[in-house]
């Protein structure tokens, strides 16, 4: 008697489980309740011009399949909802990882940066920073950054700002507050090359590691590492602001590192250590925090090492450095792609 009641239970449970809705992700469901309509570009009028909440889940604000939430989704729902206009596309999902080959990968290859406009390479070989272009079929032979980057001390994690017009990096060269620092330079177009490189100080350096610098587009958010925390500091208009901790979402067990920050400063990608080795976790900023961060799903992280990401200018490509991956199973890290895959059109 008492387990036949237990089996009933037991069979209401499972199909209450399996008769709730999973609040799949509708594009253009702001306000997740299933329907795509008014309410849902009240919300998202509200959201993008009066700060208001976030979409509920993330990405559900992306109608034109370019994985960020903006006026151009505004103007795309409104022409669905009222004027037929076509339907919403979500955020394509990340495809297979692809291998950049020689003349890139044919030595170490690490901490990857990718320019605004995808068509320079910063890295780091070694202990040196280089860059390789894109010729629009192939990468060059890369080449040490022209300038006063390089030295024979330690260089590494590049990243170049939306500009182009300076680079960040970090180094462990004399003249800085101990351990590694973060140093900037500058483009100089006289000479065609970087400028004299300036330690960015305090509060930003101290005598801890100070590394994998990262900014907005608009070069207002700076993420960092520093000690074992990845922090954010703001530019205040003469200096950068004292950095502060990101919450437990992000900084979890103390593994995490590589911080890289979306153009519009609302997505974080960065690696935190599981059992697999390294692994890239992903971040949202919503409704001011950011959110318990992710794993990529496979095929990005899978059972290999995957660290150093860098996110596209468009968000569309994500660079990262991997070790013993097909096909090739290199030891040494090379540098791998990802792009976002969208469905073929109906
Ligand atoms: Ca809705
Ligand atoms: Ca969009
Ligand atoms: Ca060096
Ligand atoms: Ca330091």
């Amino acid at each position: 008697m008492r387990k036949g009641l237990s089996l009933v239970l037991t069979a209401a449970i499972y199909l209450l489980f399996c008769l709730t809705p999973a609040h799949a992700l509708i594009p253009g469901d702001v306000n997740n309740d299933s329907n795509v309509n008014l309410a849902d570009i009240i919300y998202l009028v509200n959201y993008i011009f009066k700060g208001g909440p976030s979409p509920v889940l993330q990405f559900a604000g992306d109608v034109n399949a370019n994985c960020l939430t903006n006026l151009s989704d505004l103007i795309y729902l409104v022409n669905y909802v009222f004027k037929s206009g076509p339907d919403p596309e979500g955020c394509p999902p990340w495809g297979v990882p692809q291998n950049l080959g020689p003349p890139v990968n044919t030595e170490g290859a690490v901490t990857p940066a990718i320019s605004a406009d995808g068509n320079t390479l910063y890295f780091s070989r070694v202990s040196d920073i280089y860059y390789s272009t894109w010729s629009g079929s192939s990468w060059s032979t890369p080449a040490p950054v022209p300038g006063h980057v390089n030295t024979i001390y330690y260089e590494a994690k590049p990243f170049v700002t939306a500009d182009g017009k300076k680079l960040y990096f970090e180094s462990e060269r004399p003249g800085g507050m101990g351990n590694d620092d973060i140093w900037v330079s500058t483009w100089d177009s006289v000479n065609n090359e970087w400028g004299v490189p300036v330690n960015l100080g305090p509060p930003v350096n101290n005598s801890n590691e100070n590394s994998s610098p990262s900014l907005t587009a608009d070069n207002a958010k700076l993420f960092f590492l520093s000690g074992v925390s990845i922090r954010v500091s703001n530019w205040n208009g003469t200096g950068w602001d004292p950095p502060v901790i990101l919450g437990s979402g992000v900084n979890a067990n103390a593994t995490e590192d590589d911080p890289n920050i979306s153009s519009d400063g609302k997505t974080l990608y960065f690696i935190r250590w599981n059992f697999y080795g390294p692994q890239i976790y992903v971040s949202y900023f919503v409704n001011g925090d950011w959110s318990i961060a992710d794993t990529l799903p496979s095929p990005v992280n899978d059972s290999f090492s995957s660290l150093s990401p860098s996110i596209s200018y468009d968000g569309m490509s994500l660079y990262f450095s991997s070790g013993l991956r097909p096909p090739d199973f290199s030891a040494s890290p090379h540098i791998f792609v990802t792009r976002r895959q969208k469905t073929v059109a109906k």
